[in-house]
């Protein structure tokens, strides 16, 4: 698909928070082979949150660290639980796109060690919460979302923070650094539907310096 959007200004959704609109137009085809390819390597998986629940969105990463989750806690391993294997590296293309976004949103020297590769089905969707498993947060997260569209929420450093909602459709890029770093965001349930190249999936890639 031509790449109508990639050259708009960042839409500033937050202090130091953007929206990159169709940032990925051009690569939504290697991103979603590269998923598939990654995958097959270290599988999606449901995790279990330290309170025993079973989270609806699948996960997998690839890097040289990878988020897990279990009854222990919220951590970054260098290695896949269910393999027992270190997971795979981080593709040249991810690292050099993600590194591309953050520039465009005025992050520079962004260097992510770290892809949590997320699977929503429909209905699947994850509840509010803060990304803190980061000891930089000076760093900024980059997230890729492909596929089925989603409604995304997002509040302030506080749960009882008023929430914000949009779209984020195929081709989207989100990054959050600096003052909007920790804030509380959700993902709604996915709505029923068939993506042309992801099928009846969302999925969502979120690069991370986990250390
Ligand atoms: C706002 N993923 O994996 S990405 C997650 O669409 C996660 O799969 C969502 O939240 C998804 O933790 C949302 C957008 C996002 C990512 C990181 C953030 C928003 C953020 C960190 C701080 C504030
Ligand atoms: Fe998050």
């Amino acid at each position: 698909m031509s790449d109508l959007f990639a050259h708009d200004e960042p839409l500033a959704v937050a202090p130091d928070a953007y929206l990159l609109k169709g940032f990925l137009s051009d690569e939504d085809e290697m991103l979603l082979a590269e998923i598939r390819r990654l995958t097959a390597i270290s599988p999606f998986r449901h995790m279990q949150t330290p309170g025993g629940y079973r989270m609806s969105a699948a996960m997998s990463s690839c890097g040289t660290y990878g988020w897990v989750s279990d009854a222990k806690g919220y951590r970054y391993s260098p290695t896949d639980p269910l393999t027992g294997n270190p997971w795979p590296p981080l593709p040249d293309a991810f690292l050099l796109l993600s590194q591309q976004a953050a520039e465009r949103a005025g992050f520079h020297g962004f260097s992510p060690d770290s892809c949590l590769i997320n699977c929503y089905a429909p209905g699947a969707g994850m509840s509010l919460h803060q990304d803190k498993d980061e000891p930089d947060r000076r760093q900024p997260i980059v997230s890729f979302s492909l596929g089925l569209p989603v409604q995304f929420q997002f509040g302030g450093s506080e749960r009882h923070h008023p929430l914000k909602t949009f779209a984020l459709e195929h081709g989207d890029v989100l990054v959050w650094g600096g003052r909007s770093r920790l804030n509380y965001h959700a993902v709604r349930p996915v709505r029923a539907g068939v993506h042309p190249l992801a099928g009846a999936r969302r999925f969502n890639l979120t690069f991370r310096c986990a250390r």
